[in-house]
């Protein structure tokens, strides 16, 4: 069917294997004790909250052959993978909770996977501080949580970038950046080259969220899978400093509020991914609590009744 499923499927996914500080593995909690179930059953969905994956420690080791812990992350992307790929096969919304956005490789290659069986159009949206588009020449840092893009794109280790079953697991030009302020030198060209649809910072200054959101979300049909991959860094850290990359100058809650308000007007969001909160660096779980009142947005909480279209 067209519509998206009403039973949603709570993936935990602890760890900070892919990231350079520690913390986001304990995302999942925060966001369990933020309400995040409790939310979407207020939303009127079914919630099966199965409990956290497993996967292998951080060992905080240096980059090698320009990534960290590829093995780890790689482990880690696997089960995630799976677990979407499990829950949207049974006709259900899987949510991410991480855990660090290298996670978004097993996520959304589950997505793609099931997109192209299925015989669906996919859209995803990034909504990042960073493009995230880092391949193991040019990263400043090793950490794979700046790479998702790029390993989705077909640039990055096999093992990362095979994972759909079909290379490019997705197309670049299926993808959407919004709130994009942290670019690194090497990135930029390769942003460019591969001719990524940015809405960056100063675009969302100059036009506004609401033009942002309109060309972001152009072009939808009624069977397109519309894919959100939310790093809380996306938000500005004045309202969310609980990430471990935080970057000024990022989307007011009103900015945010209205961007999710938007893609929930599609009607279109079939999975989600909830990742980079890092409690360990949060003020009494703000920044979690925060990222759970935004996805209630995301899920079609809006002030008064409003036609769409
Ligand atoms: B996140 C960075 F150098 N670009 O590659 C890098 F600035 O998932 C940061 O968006 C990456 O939070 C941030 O290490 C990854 C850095
Ligand atoms: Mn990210
Ligand atoms: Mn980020
Ligand atoms: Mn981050």
């Amino acid at each position: 069917g067209a519509t998206p499923a009403r039973t949603v499927r709570l993936i935990g996914a602890p760890t900070d294997i892919g990231a350079g500080a520690r913390g986001a593995s304990m995302g999942p909690e925060a966001l369990r004790v933020a309400g995040i179930a409790e939310m979407f059953t207020r939303r009127g969905l079914t919630v099966h909250d199965t409990g956290n994956l497993h996967g292998p420690n951080n060992p905080c080791l240096p980059p090698q052959g320009g990534y960290r812990h590829l093995d780890e992350v790689v482990a880690w992307n696997q089960a995630v993978h799976d677990a979407v790929h499990t829950a949207l096969a049974a006709g259900e919304l899987p949510v991410l909770l991480g855990g660090d956005h290298s996670l978004g490789i097993g996520s959304i290659s589950a997505v793609a996977r099931h997109c192209r069986a299925t015989g669906r159009a996919l859209r995803v949206l990034w909504l990042d501080a960073h493009a995230d588009f880092n391949t193991h020449d040019i990263t400043p840092s090793g950490n794979l949580h700046g790479m998702p893009v790029a390993c989705l794109c077909g640039d990055g280790p096999s093992a990362l970038v095979s994972m759909a079953g079909h290379v490019p697991a997705i197309a670049a030009s299926s993808l959407r950046q919004i709130g994009i302020r942290s670019v690194d030198e090497g990135e930029r060209h390769r942003v460019r080259e591969a001719g990524l649809e940015v809405y960056d910072m100063r675009y969302i200054d100059e036009v506004g969220m609401r033009a942002a959101m309109d060309k972001a979300l152009a072009g939808l049909d009624d069977h397109t899978h519309l894919h959100v991959s939310f790093d809380v860094d996306f938000l500005d850290p004045e309202i969310a400093p609980g990430v471990g990359t935080t970057v000024p100058g990022g989307p007011t809650y009103r900015e945010a509020q209205l961007c999710m308000e938007m893609i929930a007007d599609t009607g279109r969001v079939a999975s989600l991914d909830i990742v980079e909160l890092n409690p360990a660096l949060d003020v009494r779980n703000r920044t979690a609590q925060v990222a759970v009142e935004l996805v209630e947005s995301l899920f079609g909480k809006s002030t008064l009744m409003r036609d769409r279209g």
